[in-house]
């Protein structure tokens, strides 16, 4: 597993050129691309400026000693890396299993270019399983409820021991559970049109150029 993600991430690093203003997702292989990034920063003095989508990717990014930056001081962001849960053939996604879903959309979508590094088992032929809902907190009942409306057959609020897991941005996730997903693009959109949500980890909006690292180190794209 760590071969393949390392792969696809030491893969991502070239599309890596200097001035750049970086996306950085969260996650184990975001995590180890944040790594390479550095160090390729260092050793070529690059100036680099990141926009990171969790507090673990920014203290990550920060002990790399990588330039962290938000949104009021960049024009725009030229490429934006991250991991994924699952990818279909049409390039749709999942996300958002480490809980950082919202700000991982924020910064993705609005990346001109976005590049998903992952191991070949994250390949499947339509998406299915747990899509991860951020709700407001008093709207996790009335939710679920609507969420099991739009066709979901579970509806399990995110725990961290015996708490409600709470996201950075303050809010609960749901775990509602697809067994398959046939249209990608109208369920995340059915999904935000719920009042109460916040996002959810469905990327069907932004077509990635998709890095898919093998387990004897090689890659492929599509
Ligand atoms: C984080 O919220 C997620 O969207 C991650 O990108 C996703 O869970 C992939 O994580 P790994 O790289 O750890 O598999």
């Amino acid at each position: 597993m760590e071969i393949e993600k390392l792969a696809s991430a030491k893969e991502a690093l070239k599309f890596v050129k200097d001035g750049m203003t970086i996306g950085l997702g969260s996650g184990s292989t975001a995590e180890i691309f944040i790594e390479l990034l550095g160090e390729k920063s260092r050793k070529e003095n690059l100036n680099l400026s990141c926009i990171p989508t969790s507090i673990s990717s920014m203290k990550k990014a920060k002990k790399e000693k990588l330039k962290v930056v938000g949104f009021n001081q960049i024009e725009k962001i030229d490429i934006a890396f991250d991991g994924a849960d699952q990818v279909d053939k049409k390039k749709f996604l999942l996300k958002g299993l480490g809980g950082a879903l919202v700000k991982e959309k924020i910064v993705d979508y609005r990346a001109e270019k976005f590049v998903v590094m992952v191991g070949e088992n994250k390949l499947v032929k339509k998406l299915n399983g747990i899509v991860p809902v951020e709700v407001i907190p008093m709207a996790e009942e009335v939710v679920k409820k609507e969420l099991i409306g739009l066709g979901a057959q579970k509806c399990d609020t995110r725990m961290e021991g015996k708490k409600r897991f709470i996201s950075e941005n303050s809010n609960l996730i749901i775990h509602s559970f697809f067994e398959k997903i046939e249209n990608p693009k109208k369920l995340e959109e059915e999904i935000n049109e719920i009042v109460g949500v916040v996002d959810n980890g469905i990327f069907s909006k932004k077509k990635p150029i998709v890095l898919v690292g093998k387990k004897d180190a090689s890659t492929y794209r599509f």
